[in-house]
């Protein structure tokens, strides 16, 4: 008798917004090996490979335990070639010669360092490097012209490239929410993104601000901003104006999801207190008494709110999956302003993320399950 022993084979449904995604990832070992060939065709301009992995990656995020056989697979979607391929070695041998390749890679390193400056995309990254520039130091030794944003963020590098704590994302909210209730009394302001999902550290922050009565939210953003500089709290800000308006022929351009709010990408400069973990952001000199935070400021009508909080708590695959099934399973357009219904050619209202999903057919999956 042959003894086989029992392994479980693993099905998923193959939309992500089908799926409860928690921050408890049991492969994270073969994820973190997709999500860096995801990071490396994204910094190489290959998007629709970016995406082949992040969705791959984010099918196994989901399942209940580690996979150990590739035989366990078998029901688990978005798997192509090249990621089993991956998963294969990584299963085998312990790690993938393809992924350790990469990460030993001068390219990858230097798209890395260089998109890791903020207000540096890949199309910028990619010139300098062609230009010979691979490190931080070339770059400020060649000296390229750079724009506002980049001549804040290499400023501030160090700081920026240190993950954001819950603790620090608190005490941001704290002074949002000081400036939103000194400019616009009533003014609501919820921390969306990654710590809406319940992760611990994150590379920004994140909030959405609005007004329970339409209208008082307009030009809140100017006000806002003008208080926070005033107040000391801004090392850099760049402001868009709100250009989101319904057509009544429904929206434009089906597929964009480009944001038409009030948006406000900013560099906080947030006093560091005793016991926030300050240590290790003053280097040589001590603790300094403030460290550089990213935060990003969005403003939505109360009318739009439930589509802007589904649209900015993420996670990026999340949204993206959201948006796909709308379009291709039923015949709809989802973006954080609205949905559409193309079938009967209307808007469905909705004020609250629950509605949203029952709009779409799907089972409500809550921030803490959208880690995908
Ligand atoms: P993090 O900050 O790296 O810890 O992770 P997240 O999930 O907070 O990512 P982040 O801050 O880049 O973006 C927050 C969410 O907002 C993200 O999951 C998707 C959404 N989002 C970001 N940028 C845009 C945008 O330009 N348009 C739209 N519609 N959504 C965006
Ligand atoms: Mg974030």
């Amino acid at each position: 008798l042959q003894q086989t022993e029992e392994v479980e084979v693993f099905s998923t449904p193959s939309y992500a917004c089908q799926r409860r995604t928690t921050l408890d990832n049991h492969n994270a070992v073969l994820t973190d090996a997709l999500s860096l060939l995801a990071e490396n065709a994204e910094l190489s301009g290959e998007d629709g490979r970016g995406v082949a992995f992040r969705r791959a990656a984010a099918a196994l995020k989901a399942l209940p335990l580690p996979v150990t056989r590739l035989t366990q697979l078998g029901g688990v979607p978005c798997l192509g070639g090249h990621s089993l391929r991956v998963i294969k070695d990584v299963l085998e041998s312990g790690a993938s010669p393809e992924v350790e390749a990469l990460r030993r890679s001068e390219r990858f390193k230097a798209l890395k360092v260089l998109t890791g400056i903020f207000g540096v995309g890949v199309k910028t990254a990619g010139r300098w490097i062609g230009e010979g520039i691979l490190t931080l130091r070339q770059l400020r030794d060649s000296g390229p012209t750079l724009n506002r944003a980049q001549r804040a963020g290499l400023r501030h590098y160090d700081d920026l490239n240190r993950p954001v704590g819950r603790a620090e994302a608190a005490a941001v909210a704290a002074v949002v929410e000081a400036a939103a209730g000194s400019v616009l009394p009533g003014a609501r302001v919820t921390l969306i993104g990654g710590f809406r999902r319940g992760k611990q550290t994150g590379h920004d922050v994140d909030f959405l601000i609005t007004h329970p009565e339409e209208g008082r939210e307009a030009g809140l953003m100017p006000k806002l901003v003008s208080w926070l500089d005033s107040q000391g709290f801004l090392l850099y800000q760049k402001t868009n104006s709100n250009s989101y308006l319904e057509a009544a022929e429904g929206p434009a351009r089906p597929a964009s999801n480009m944001d038409r709010f009030e948006r406000c990408f900013s560099v906080f400069k947030l006093p560091e207190e005793a016991g926030r973990g300050g240590a290790g952001a003053g280097g040589e000199g001590g603790p300094r008494p403030w460290r550089a935070v990213r935060v990003d400021l969005v403003v939505s009508p109360v009318s739009q709110f439930a589509f802007a909080l589904l649209g900015w708590t993420g996670s990026k695959l999340f949204e993206r999956e959201l948006r796909r099934w709308a379009g291709h399973e039923m015949n709809m357009c989802l973006s954080s302003h609205a949905l559409y219904d193309h079938r009967q050619s209307r808007y469905l209202r909705a004020s609250s993320e629950e509605e949203i999903f029952a709009h779409l057919g799907l089972e409500y999956i809550p921030p803490s399950e959208r880690n995908a």
